[in-house]
């Protein structure tokens, strides 16, 4: 049963209640739970007890025994008596949108950080409120299981324990970065730019990536389909070549503990030269659901990022009817950085890469380098990576004035370091 506490709000809110919900019963069934009834329960005044009012908790109750409810999921942020409060009287598990997401990262965790890192958000979380784990659902859906298997002993534990294991989770992450940091240290060896991906869960980045890298990244229409960041090379019609990054959806109200959890894994996209805010303009909350991704994304620290204006990929236009396609395309025509795509149809996909180059090439900075005439490796490195300005031959060296990005002028350094080009 999933059940939307509509708080009362004095703006009334971006979302309708009704969407708020959906997107509720969404996320419960990307952990493979059947939902059997979905409802919306106004909220006038929260009840310390159990938020929600004392008739909605009884009509509920029936709804539980009759639809024969085996957890309850609360949209909305419970406090560890509420909970409980609520357990007793529905006499099923209760866990609330914290909770829920935290479970569904846990299931999507795939890499070693990654579990690591959702099992410390989980019991960060689990030691406020010390609940017990519903393993009984763990083991039915075989999923991640961070709160069954060896967690097991901490259905009875107390907060020493948990923190315990805190400690030897952190120890070993800390192990999982060092060895992160090389590969990436390797990475930046070969400096290309970094495009990362962001975006409000299903949006389509992982449609996006594949259809520009050829990739197979499961894309699929459920919420958090990714949860770890894939990184491939790409090349931009002007030849250059990048890195593009596909990384975790955001939502709203994502659990602050999953934000600092996440951090670590969104490192990548920190350091990405270009930030691409994938969009689905044919959702009705693309607004709120923009203006969730911005705030994260300056939680995050890239506030700067953010204000400057980010490259927007106006997604799924192809779902759009004509009358708001031309509305999306009219607003994206004022914004240089706003591009209308679909990920599916590849429609606008050239402008969007294009612009992607744009971006680049504004970085770009104009350095003078002199090679020896019999050098055409080098040259030719030159004229295929950067824009080249001038080109004067003596008799001994040809001199060249060219425009790079920064990444390629790192690259060309490390080169020359190396003992040359080619
Ligand atoms: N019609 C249409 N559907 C799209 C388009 N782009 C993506 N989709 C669909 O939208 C759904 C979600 O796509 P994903 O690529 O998995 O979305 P995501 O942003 O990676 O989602 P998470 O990984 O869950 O954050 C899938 O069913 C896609 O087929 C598009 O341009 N048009
Ligand atoms: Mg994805």
């Amino acid at each position: 049963m999933v059940v939307h506490p509509a708080v009362k709000v004095a703006d009334g809110g971006l979302r309708a209640p009704q969407s708020r919900l959906d997107e509720a019963v969404s996320l419960t069934q990307a952990i493979d739970l059947d939902v059997v009834a979905a409802e919306l329960v106004p909220v006038t005044k929260r009840r310390p007890a159990t938020l929600i009012g004392k008739g909605a908790v009884e009509r509920l109750a029936e709804l539980v025994v009759a639809k024969d409810v085996q957890v309850a999921i609360v949209d909305g942020h419970l406090s560890p008596v509420q909970q409980r409060n609520l357990e007793k009287e529905w006499s099923c598990k209760v866990i609330d949108r914290t909770g829920l997401i935290l479970e569904i990262f846990g299931a999507r965790a795939r890499t070693r950080e990654g579990s690591l890192q959702v099992e410390l958000a989980a019991l960060s979380y689990q030691r406020s409120r010390l609940v017990r784990s519903w393993t009984h659902l763990e083991r039915q859906r075989g999923g991640f299981g961070f709160l069954g298997g060896p967690g097991e002993t901490q259905i009875e534990a107390d907060r020493r324990m948990i923190g315990d294991r805190i400690v030897k989770l952190k120890r070993e992450l800390e192990e999982v970065k060092r060895t992160r940091e090389l590969h990436r240290s390797a990475r930046r060896r070969v400096p290309y730019p970094i495009v990362a991906l962001v975006g409000y869960t299903n949006a389509g980045k992982s449609t996006l990536f594949n259809r520009l890298t050829r990739s197979e990244v499961l894309a699929k229409d459920m919420l958090f389909a990714t949860l770890d960041p894939t990184m491939r090379g790409l090349k931009l019609p002007s030849g250059r070549q990048v890195i593009l990054s596909d990384t975790v959806g955001f939502i709203s109200d994502l659990p602050h503990e999953l934000v600092a959890a996440f951090r670590a894994t969104l490192e990548e996209v920190l350091e990405a030269d270009v930030i691409v805010h994938v969009r689905d303009m044919s959702h009705a909350d693309a607004e709120a659901q923009a203006s969730d991704v911005e705030l994260v994304l300056k939680e995050l620290g890239l506030a700067e990022m953010v204000d400057r204006g980010l490259v927007e990929a106006l997604n799924k236009i192809d779902l759009l009817a004509e009358g708001s396609q031309e509305g999306v395309i009219n607003q994206a025509a004022r914004r240089p950085t706003s591009l209308p795509i679909s990920a599916l149809t590849s429609a606008g996909i050239p402008e969007f890469l294009a612009c992607i180059d744009n971006q680049l090439a504004q970085n770009r900075q104009i350095i003078d380098v002199s090679f020896d005439l019999g050098d055409g490796a080098a040259i030719a490195w030159m004229y295929r990576n950067g824009e080249v300005l001038e080109r004067n031959d003596d008799e001994r060296q040809t001199h060249l004035k060219v425009r790079l990005d920064p990444a390629n002028i790192q690259r060309y350094h490390q080169m020359q370091a190396n003992g040359g080009i080619g």
